[in-house]
């Protein structure tokens, strides 16, 4: 016998949407989760769908033999400005996935990530110059500057192509054109289609946003086109590679969609993980005292080399801690292959249900981490905390085939933006008594984050 999935009351019409929280929805989850448990159900106009935050049911999910990603809800509407890219491609279906999979692949491994060194350096620097002249009194958006720092760093690194955000008072155009398509599109997932067809002006702007974000892309395409650069960068391989497995090469379209994905993808979340390790380690001195003296030991004021990387063990330690109480990208969507249960047959679900998973409820477990588990302690992370934690109860970077292409990449920028600052800076909450608070687009960041950032003596 099964047991039915809890449902909160549904009102006619639009269903659950009213309980979630029009801006962090997230928090909504948190809060359902504890009053109906590891799996509830919500239903939206035309969908339904089932949460889960639990450990053991996201470990069960985990399971390549039985579910797949599930491009739905949101990620659908996403498709409307990055089509069959690699984040919202439909698998299996679109077969340009496996030829973009396959093309870029040793664009992330480990040598080409070194590779990219002294090009992240560069846009690091650029920050910590920024923060050097402004000085101590200037108050610095943590999450305005990370982001023209991931976003420099990931057009420079695969585009060979500058923004020289640093310079500019005011970040790119698409940032917001960004932001406000990646929450409308959340929007229009709760809402039946006709309704957004009849919000004329909130839909012109969304297509107005989608052609703010290709505009460029083209740019930077054309840009290549006239100024052909020899060197195998990601626009490149792109461009001119071919699958080792059936000689083929992607269409322009696709590629389009993959230069987008990676515009998008390769900055959004690498802020909001930085800014949250602000955060953190604000908030908890002791950590960041730690972080402190390992770099000035392990490193101290001699400029980082690549070999540097991946060297820091508290630094790995807060970076790991970091994305399991704030994980940038909260949830993804899987689906069974064919009708199933879970948890022994205690719950029914057919085939190509929606599930949700909300990963930042499930990697706060206590059956996992502890009664301390919302509390922020790299020491769990370090002597092997990290590698004997049970399957799957980390997963900031996803799951199996459909896990984020870009770790290393994010791996390795992140580890030298916050080594370069703290050889550099003694930084201060602007105010002392902040609180965590949210937002959300389809990735969640601190809200209103301000700090201070005074130069070391004699360090820089
Ligand atoms: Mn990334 C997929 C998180 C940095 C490009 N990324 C994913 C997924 C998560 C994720 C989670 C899987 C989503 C899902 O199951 O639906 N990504 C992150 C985080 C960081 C990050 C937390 C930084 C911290 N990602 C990056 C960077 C790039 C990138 C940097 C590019 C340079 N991510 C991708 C792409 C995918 C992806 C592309 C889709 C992979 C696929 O499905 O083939």
């Amino acid at each position: 016998m099964t047991t039915p999935i809890p449902n909160p009351p549904t009102v006619p019409f639009l269903g659950n949407v009213g309980q979630l929280d029009k801006e962090v929805s997230l928090l909504s989850h948190v809060l359902l989760a504890r009053q109906y448990g590891e799996v509830y159900r919500l239903f939206f106009p035309g969908a339904n769908f089932l949460v889960i935050s639990s450990h053991a049911l996201q470990s069960e999910l985990s399971d390549e033999k039985r579910f797949r990603k599930f491009v739905a809800g949101a990620l659908m509407e996403v498709r409307n400005g990055v089509g069959d890219g690699l984040f919202t491609a439909i698998v299996p279906g679109e077969e340009n996935w496996s030829l973009a999979h396959r093309i870029l692949m040793p664009a992330f491994s480990a040598v080409s990530i070194r590779g990219m060194f002294d090009d992240m350096y560069d846009i690091a620097s650029q920050l910590a110059l920024k923060w050097e002249r402004f000085g101590p009194g200037y108050k610095i958006d943590a999450a305005a500057d990370f982001t023209r720092l991931a976003f420099d760093t990931i057009t420079l690194c695969a585009m060979s192509y500058r923004l020289n955000s640093f310079y500019q008072p005011e970040l790119h155009p698409f940032i917001e054109a960004m932001g406000d398509f990646l929450t409308e599109s959340g929007n229009r997932a709760r809402r039946p289609g006709f309704v957004s067809a009849m919000m004329r002006s909130t839909t012109n702007k969304y297509w107005q946003d989608i052609n703010v974000l290709m505009s460029l892309v083209d740019e930077i395409i054309s840009e290549r086109r006239e100024h052909p650069l020899d060197k195998k960068d990601l626009l490149n391989v792109m461009l001119d590679g071919k699958d080792p497995v059936t000689k083929k090469s992607l269409p322009i379209e696709n590629i389009r969609n993959n230069l987008l994905t990676f515009l998008i993808a390769g900055h959004e979340t690498t802020s909001g993980m930085l800014t949250f390790i602000m955060y953190y380690l604000l908030k908890n001195p002791d950590s960041m005292q730690k972080l402190r003296d390992e770099i000035d030991t392990m490193i101290g004021d001699r400029p980082m080399v690549p070999d540097d990387v991946n060297k820091l063990p508290y630094l790995i330690a807060v970076m790991r801690e970091a994305l399991r109480l704030a994980p940038p990208a909260p949830f993804r969507g899987t689906t069974p292959l064919e009708d199933t249960t879970l948890k022994n047959g205690k719950y029914a679900v057919p085939k190509d249900q929606a599930i949700l998973i909300n990963v930042y409820a499930c990697q706060r477990d206590p059956n996992v981490w502890g009664e301390d588990a919302e509390e922020f302690r790299p020491e769990r992370m370090l002597d092997g905390g990290f590698e004997k934690a049970p399957p799957d109860a980390w997963q900031p970077f996803g799951f199996g085939v459909r896990a984020c292409i870009g770790r290393p990449f994010a791996w390795q920028e992140a580890q030298m933006a916050l080594i370069l600052i703290l050889q550099r800076f003694d930084f201060v909450l602007d105010d002392p008594s902040y609180t965590l608070s949210l937002k959300q687009t389809l990735t969640i960041k601190p809200d209103k984050f301000y700090v201070h950032a005074t130069p070391r003596q004699g360090k820089s």
